[in-house]
C-alpha cells in the first residue's frame, strides 16, 4: 500500500537532487517505499519523537535553513546514498541487511552541535548545530557515519570504548567518506574529511581545512595520533580513531600527494615509507569483509591487522599484493 514516486529535495549541502517519496491521500509523504520504507521525521527542536514530514508538491526544502524542510531533505538524500552504497558495493540490503529501512529524526533539540546512531529506535538524530561551531548535521559523510554505527552495532558490535571504541569510531569514518565518495555529488566533493560541509569557514581554531576530523592526517584537529601509541585506548574513540583512519587512508590512496575537495592530502608514515595504495575500490571491499567477517566486540589495533590481513588473503590471494599492502599499510602506521 505505498505508491513510489519521484520527488525533488533542494538541499541545504547537496544541491537539487531527486528523491524516492510515497504519494498518499492529498500529497506526499518523505518514506521511501524502494529503499525499505525508510522516513524522515519533524522532531521540532524537542527531544521526544516527532511526525513523518508531509508536502503538497513533492519538492522537499529550498536549499535554506529557513525551510524546515530543507533539513530533511537531505537527511533523506544522505540516508537513500548510503543505502545504495552498501547495497551496490556489498550486496548488504540496509543495516540490518534485512532490507528495512531505519528513519531520520531531524531538528533534534536547539542548537545541538551534533547527530547520533541509536539502536533502540533503529535510528538517526540529527542536530542543528549552533550555527558558529557548526551548521545542521546532515551532510553526506555524517549521515554515512551515523548509518555506519547501525553496521557495525548489527555485524561486528565493536564496544564503544578503548581501541575497539576507536575502531567502531574509524569504521564510521571509514565508510561514511566512502559513501561521500559513491554519491560523488558536485555540490559535496569526495574527499577524506569529516564533517567539512558542515563547519563555517570561520569557525575559531580550525586548522585551514575547516573540518572535523582529517583521515589522512588525523593530527590536524590537534588531538588524534597519526600513529599507534601504546595508550591510545584511553583517548576519545574519536581520536582513537585516527590511526585507524591513516591506515585506511594510505591503503586506499598511497603516500603520493592527492588533492580531493581543493585539498592537498598528504600523509605521513612513521618509517618514511612509499606506499603506492591499491584504491579505494579494493581497500573497501577487504575493510568491509573484516568488518563483518573477523571483527568482534573487543577487536583491538593488533587484531584488526590480523583481520584485514585474512580479508585480504580471502579475496585476493595468501601471497597478493594486496594482503602485503594491508601489513604494509599497518606498519606504516606502527601498528605491528
Ligand atoms: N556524532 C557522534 C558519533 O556518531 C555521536 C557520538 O559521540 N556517539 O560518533
Ligand atoms: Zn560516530
Ligand atoms: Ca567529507
Amino acid at each position: 500500500e505505498t505508491t513510489a514516486v519521484t520527488g525533488q529535495a533542494k538541499t541545504l549541502y547537496s544541491g537539487t537532487v531527486p528523491l524516492v517519496t510515497n504519494s498518499v491521500i492529498g500529497g506526499y509523504e518523505l518514506r521511501d517505499p524502494t529503499r525499505g520504507r525508510m522516513r524522515t521525521i519533524d522532531g521540532s527542536n524537542s527531544r521526544t519523537s516527532g511526525q513523518i514530514y508531509k508536502d503538497s508538491d513533492n519538492v522537499w526544502g529550498n536549499s535554506t535553513t529557513l525551510d524546515l524542510a530543507t533539513a530533511a531533505a537531505d537527511a533523506e538524500y544522505g540516508a537513500s546514498m548510503t543505502w545504495d552504497f552498501y547495497k551496490t558495493t556489498f550486496g548488504r540490503n540496509g543495516i540490518g541487511d534485512d532490507g528495512k529501512g531505519a528513519y531520520n529524526r531531524v531538528h533534534y533539540g536547539t542548537k545541538y552541535n551534533n547527530a547520533f546512531w541509536s539502536d533502540a529506535c533503529f535510528c538517526m538524530t540529527y542536530g542543528d548545530g549552533d550555527g558558529v561551531n557548526v551548521g545542521p548535521l546532515v551532510a553526506l559523510d555524517i549521515t554515512g557515519h551515523e548509518m555506519s554505527h547501525g553496521v557495525t552495532a548489527r555485524t561486528a558490535g565493536l564496544i564503544y570504548s578503548g581501541e575497539s571504541g576507536g575502531l567502531n569510531e574509524a569504521n564510521s569514518d571509514i565508510l561514511g567518506s566512502m559513501v561521500e565518495f559513491y554519491a560523488n555529488n558536485s555540490h559535496d566533493t569526495p574527499d577524506y574529511m569529516i564533517g567539512e560541509s558542515i563547519v563555517p569557514a570561520n569557525v575559531p581554531g580550525s586548522p585551514g581545512q575547516h573540518a572535523l576530523r582529517y583521515m589522512w592526517k588525523p593530527s590536524l584537529d590537534g588531538r588524534s595520533p597519526d600513529f599507534y601509541v601504546s595508550n591510545i585506548g584511553s583517548l576519545d574513540v574519536h581520536y582513537s580513531s585516527g590511526v585507524a583512519n591513516h591506515f585506511y587512508y594510505l591503503l586506499a590512496e598511497g603516500t603520493t600527494p592527492k588533492t580531493f575537495s581543493g585539498v592537498v592530502h598528504s600523509s605521513p608514515t612513521i618509517n618514511g615509507a612509499s606506499l603506492p595504495g591499491i584504491g579505494r575500490t579494493k581497500a573497501q571491499k577487504i575493510w568491509y569483509r573484516a568488518l563483518t567477517v573477523y571483527f568482534t566486540s573487543s577487536t583491538d589495533y593488533a587484531a584488526a591487522r590480523v583481520a584485514t590481513i585474512q580479508a585480504a588473503k580471502d579475496l585476493y590471494g595468501a601471497t597478493s599484493a594486496e594482503a602485503n599492502a594491508v601489513a604494509a599499510t599497518w606498519t606504516a602506521v606502527n601498528v605491528l
